[in-house]
């Protein structure tokens, strides 16, 4: 029987791209260029899977064709607000995503944004390669604890869970949580979290609040002026999650008014461009989506989805199926 024709989209680790090589029938993007959205439709009229990232946007003029080959989009990544839920159901198209693997070193970077806003690395580091440090005194770039101080986590699923357990058991951090459903008390318990109903109940009550809610179209703008407002002045917002959470122009005026302490954000709306709004905010810190970026993640990441497709292509219910 022939090998099912499967199609990666960007460059992934070679570890994986050689077993994928090793089991399907499959054309790399040896370029890593991301494909527009007709190279996309045409290719779900070729491939029997398609392996797509969040730099593919799949939304509904990308899956704009009266029938599919494509019986899988095996995303690489566990956010999945990329692709057109609706669209592709019409298609008849199951798409998989990468959980678990990713959440400690998406933690990790939650944890090394809220350092780097609140001690000020961004700076530091800025101010020290420009050849601009003049030596310490007691006055210089003065930032703010992080030990001890209150954390909301917005959204507890598996990496918030992860954010929660190094920010209370390594940090001393108080952890208040808001979630759409209700946290098991046990899993509360494991890092002293409180669960508050609202997002409005969250706000006011924490130094920090870091973002762990999916994208899409349900969260969009979640973070607003109004929610903003209701920050305390020196508090800071981290986002891990997705850029569309947040509503940039809002946040950029929350941080060129002071009305909060600062944001480090992973994630953009629109990425890789980037607001001119946030660009022009120093009390902000700003990475290139790099949570899941360390070699055991990625090449996790892609042997999760080697693992769905065999599933797929086995007959078998895939373990990650979302849509
Ligand atoms: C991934 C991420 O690298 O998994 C996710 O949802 O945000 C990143 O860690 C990216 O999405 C790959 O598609």
């Amino acid at each position: 029987m022939a090998k099912p024709r499967v199609l990666v989209t960007r460059r992934w680790p070679v570890a994986v791209e050689a077993q994928l090589q090793d089991q399907y029938d499959v054309v790399l993007n040896t370029h890593d260029k991301p494909l527009t959205p007709s190279e996309f439709r045409a290719a779900l009229t070729v491939y029997d899977a398609v392996l797509p990232t969040v730099t593919d946007l799949i939304n509904a003029d990308a899956m704009d064709i009266p029938k599919a080959q494509t019986k899988i989009l095996a995303n690489y990544g566990v956010g999945y607000s990329h692709i057109d839920a609706a669209a592709a159901k019409d298609l008849n198209i199951m798409v998989t995503n990468t959980p678990d693997v990713l959440s400690e070193c998406t933690a990790d970077l939650a944890m090394t944004l809220m350092l780097m806003v609140a001690r000020r690395a961004g700076d530091g580091e800025r101010e020290l390669r420009d050849g601009k440090w003049t030596g310490w005194r007691p006055t210089h770039l003065i930032g703010t604890k992080v030990s001890g101080k209150t954390l909301g986590i917005i959204g507890y699923g598996r990496i918030g869970q992860e954010v929660a357990r190094r920010a209370h058991h390594g940090f001393g951090m108080k952890i208040i949580v808001q979630s759409r459903s209700a946290v098991n008390p046990d899993i509360l318990a494991q890092c002293g979290a409180t669960q508050v109903d609202t997002i409005e109940d969250l706000l006011p009550l924490c130094d920090f609040v870091s973002l762990h809610c999916p994208g899409g179209a349900d969260n969009r703008h979640l973070i607003n002026a109004a929610r903003l407002n209701l920050m305390k002045p020196d508090a800071f917002l981290i986002n891990t999650a997705r850029g569309e959470v947040i509503n940039e122009h809002d946040l950029a005026r929350a941080l060129w008014f002071d009305t909060i302490g600062g944001a480090a954000l992973d994630v953009f709306d629109g990425e890789p461009n980037i607001s001119p709004d946030l660009l022009g905010c120093d009390n902000l810190v700003m990475l290139p989506h790099l949570g899941s970026a360390t070699r055991t993640t990625r090449e996790a990441m892609g042997f999760r989805v080697v693992e769905n497709l065999a599933d797929f292509f086995g007959g078998r219910a895939p373990r990650d199926r979302v849509i």
